[in-house]
């Protein structure tokens, strides 16, 4: 295949995470384009490429664009990527609501192209281990589900950027920002649903830079599965210590497993008689699991090996081949569908049917 021309929206964080996974891939990353025609270039001098003009002339010039702008403008920059026919990466939250999302899943189906969204945690391999042990049946009957995501970057009432504004970050912020991974992982590793919820979202501080604050920077989660296990998701952004804090931790009638992102190389497996840690080294690896093990054990592997392993599957559909597990716009939108029933839910204090789309 001829080297792979991709396109960056966004010159934050995020576009340099995805700069890097890009060229980790094997990709010529030809542009970028920012908020501004200054970001633009500042963007542009930092990643060591071309500055674009606008979206619409980078996905012109490019066979990939990976969108990596504020959540509210992620809409019409996928209409724009996929109205050229290009291939799409777009970050979560996919939209700001499940109905536009699912209409951008749909649009994308029309067009043909790969379009992806970085759930980077299902490509831990100590996180796809995760998910072949529960889908071999190991765990027996789920019975609980335990999972929470934990940052402090929001503790202090001076921090925030555009996540905070409701236009540009959507209703929901800590939930959609980062309950969204955490969903997303809950429901790959268990390999079924989550049915029904109840949430309860909290503001740490009122007012943030003098202005008024209207989204969460916590919400707890009570979950009730398709199988009828029970769980709680725990997600914040004002947690004092904790900085990128992932964990999960499935129970059923045979056995149970935790996975810990902080601690990526290692899942623990509990049984009742004996509990075990096993590392990337042990014998009884799923093959995909093994797939994205691409150093040896005892050679740490993290966040960026996820995000890249994430981005080379992305490109390797586009090849034509199909490794298992990529996130797609319809796993983007199933977020979207679950951040709108916590906020449904948080609003009036009931429980909501996640496939019930709240209006
Ligand atoms: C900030 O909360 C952030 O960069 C998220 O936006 C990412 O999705 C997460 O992986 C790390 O934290």
């Amino acid at each position: 295949m001829n080297v792979l021309r991709t396109g960056i929206v966004g010159g934050g964080f995020m576009g340099r995470t995805h700069t890097g996974a890009a060229r980790a891939a094997g990709a010529e990353v030809v542009g970028v384009v920012s908020s501004s025609p200054e970001r633009t270039a500042d963007a542009a001098a930092e990643l060591g490429v071309a500055a674009a003009d606008s979206v619409a002339a980078l996905a012109e010039t490019a066979d990939v664009v990976h969108i990596c702008s504020p959540n509210g403008l992620h809409a019409e920059h996928v209409r724009t990527v996929l109205e050229a026919g290009t291939h799409v990466v777009c970050e979560k939250p996919l939209a700001l609501d499940g109905a536009e999302a699912q209409e951008l899943a749909e649009l994308a189906q029309r067009a043909g192209v790969v379009a992806a969204v970085p759930f980077i945690y299902r490509f831990h391999p100590m996180a796809r281990q995760a998910h072949s042990y529960a889908a071999d049946g190991n765990l027996g009957r789920l019975l609980t589900v335990r999972g929470s995501y934990l940052q402090d970057w929001m503790l202090s009432p001076e921090a925030g950027n555009w996540r905070v504004d409701p236009e540009s970050g959507g209703r929901s912020r800590a939930f959609g920002d980062i309950g969204s991974h955490l969903v997303d992982l809950v429901e790959f590793v268990a390999g079924e649903r989550v049915r029904r919820l109840s949430a309860k979202t909290a503001i740490a501080h009122p007012e943030r830079g003098g202005r008024e604050v209207f989204t969460e920077d916590a919400a707890a989660v009570i979950v009730e599965m398709d199988s009828g296990a029970v769980g709680t998701l725990t997600v914040s952004q004002v947690n004092a210590g904790r900085k990128n804090a992932l964990t999960l931790e499935l129970a059923g009638t045979e056995s149970s497993l935790a996975f810990d992102q902080e601690h990526p190389d290692e899942l623990w497996l509990g049984g009742a008689e004996s509990s075990r840690v096993i590392a990337r080294d042990a014998t009884e690896l799923s093959a995909d699991a093994q797939r994205l093990s691409t150093v040896p054990a005892g050679h740490p592997m993290g966040y960026l090996d996820a995000f890249a392993a994430f981005v080379r599957d992305t490109y390797a559909v586009i090849g034509g081949a199909s490794p298992e597990g990529l996130p797609d716009f319809t796993d983007g939108a199933r977020a979207n569908q679950i951040i709108d029933a916590v906020l449904a839910s948080a609003a009036d204090g009931t429980w909501i049917d996640v496939e019930r789309r709240p209006s």
